[in-house]
């Protein structure tokens, strides 16, 4: 542990930097809070100071502050965690305080705040405060603009929060190694005026990228674009959280992407536009709509809306292999392979009984329960009320429904749909579509 000679010897090595520093009270160190729970914690309502709607991170919680002597004061422990990216799949990663991501910071536009992280790793670290105005000592460049925090040692960062808006956390330490890792976390700045941008539900979500051999443990560090696990705050689908929205609520998610590679995020029922990013609010006359929002790598981009209609709603990534899970990869595509061609045929004389995978698309694959390894989730797996939902990776529901209480997150269940507002099946006597010709009259259209 910390001593509090080890402690001001610390602080005493960033005095030159920070002029509005409280080091003298800073002499005690706040207990770090923990947990290991993968369900969404409910909001921190702020019980002193402005007022503002707090956010809810996916599958994980909002870290507690103590206030002493108008410092808002945090407590980050970077440590070996397990994660549990969905039921069936624990991984070892490295996170803060007992998860992969790290809990988030909220803090209010003005703030004096000041996080302690104690380094709980088998090596070195620091931490970057990603899109934070601050003063360059503190900005967790290790080398550049600090000396590395060694393992079980405690430094403290101390900065005014100049603007509001939607930020990161991560190391600026061996970045390759602890971001594939999993060191990553939010801190949201709400504006000092509460009515300023004020969304009724605020979600936040940061997203990263691991390769996992199936059947073990441990992400490969060294991976620079062979990925294979698409992750939303350390989870897949369907471990990731539903997203509840009270019908005509104003929504706002905001989405770090700490991967290697862009997401382009799509919503189903709604438009929505981006209205902050990594470098504060958008102005209103510089939004527009979409469908669809690209995180570019090292950003975040907030995607809000206004709830109006209701039902069960797809949010997820529209690259295709990252709505899915592991052993997606490097399967051929038998699609239209007959099922009694000669190379079928050939391979039953030596496996009886052997079916050619794929050769009617891959659904089977994901309704069958295809034999794993331990530790390893179907490709394509969750089920909806109609049926298999054939997804995994960076996928989830928002479920628009009417009446839900202000801050109530409980999963609301399967969306019930007004009668005769399902697409449903015709009845029709012959297999075959009824089908029209037009290739004749296209042919003899005039030029
Ligand atoms: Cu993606």
């Amino acid at each position: 542990m910390m001593s509090r000679r080890g402690f001001l010897g610390t602080t005493a090595g960033l005095a030159s930097v920070s002029a509005v520093s409280g080091r003298v009270q800073a002499a005690s160190i706040p207990e770090a809070p923990s947990t290991t729970t993968t369900t969404m914690q409910p909001p921190l309502v702020p019980s002193s100071g402005p007022d503002y709607q707090p956010v809810v991170t996916l599958n994980g919680w909002t870290l507690p502050w103590r206030m002493n002597g108008g410092w808002k004061e945090f407590h980050l422990v970077a440590e070996p965690v397990v994660r549990e990216f969905a039921p069936g799949m624990n991984v070892h990663l490295w996170g803060y305080n007992g998860q992969s991501p790290g809990p988030t910071i909220e803090a209010v536009e003005g703030d004096k705040v000041r996080i302690f992280v104690t380094n709980k790793l088998p090596e070195h670290t620091t931490i970057h405060w990603h899109g934070v105005i601050l003063p360059n000592g503190m900005d967790g460049t290790g080398g550049l603009t600090q000396p590395h925090i060694p393992p079980d040692k405690t430094f403290v960062y101390e900065f005014e929060l100049k603007e509001s808006g939607s930020f990161m956390y991560h190391p600026h330490s061996d970045e390759m190694v602890q971001t594939a890792m999993g060191l990553m976390g939010m801190f949201v700045v709400h504006p000092s005026d509460p009515k300023l941008y004020r969304a009724d539900r605020d979600f936040v979500l940061v997203m990263n990228a691991y390769d996992i051999d199936p059947g073990t443990y441990l992400p490969k560090v060294s991976e620079m674009t062979k990925f294979n696990m698409w992750t939303w705050n350390s989870r897949v689908f369907p471990g990731i959280d539903p997203l509840p929205v009270r019908l005509g609520d104003r929504v706002r998610v905001r989405m770090g992407n700490l991967s290697m590679t862009n997401h382009p995020i799509h919503i189903h029922g709604h438009h929505f536009s981006v209205t902050c990013t990594d470098g504060g609010w958008v102005p209103e006359s510089a939004r527009w709509p979409e469908s669809t929002i690209d995180i570019p790598v090292g950003t975040i981009r907030a995607g809000e809306f206004s709830a109006d209609n209701p039902g069960d709603w797809p949010f997820h990534c529209h690259k295709t292999h990252h709505a899915m899970n592991a052993m997606g990869h490097d399967v051929r595509n038998f699609i239209g392979a007959a099922e009694k061609s000669d190379l079928v045929n050939a391979v039953r004389k030596l496996a009886p009984g052997y079916m050619p995978m794929g050769s009617s698309g891959m659904a089977m694959m994901g309704e069958m329960g295809m034999p794993a390894p331990d530790n390893t989730l179907p490709m394509m797996t969750g089920s909806g009320q109609f049926g298999p939902i054939e997804m995994g990776g960076m996928f989830t529901v928002m479920k628009i429904r009417e009446g839900l209480a202000a801050n109530d997150y409980k999963d609301p269940g399967p969306y019930k749909n007004p009668e005769g507002t399902v697409a449903y099946e015709v009845d029709a006597p012959q297999s075959e579509a009824p089908r029209q010709n037009i290739q004749k009259e296209t042919n003899n259209r005039p030029r």
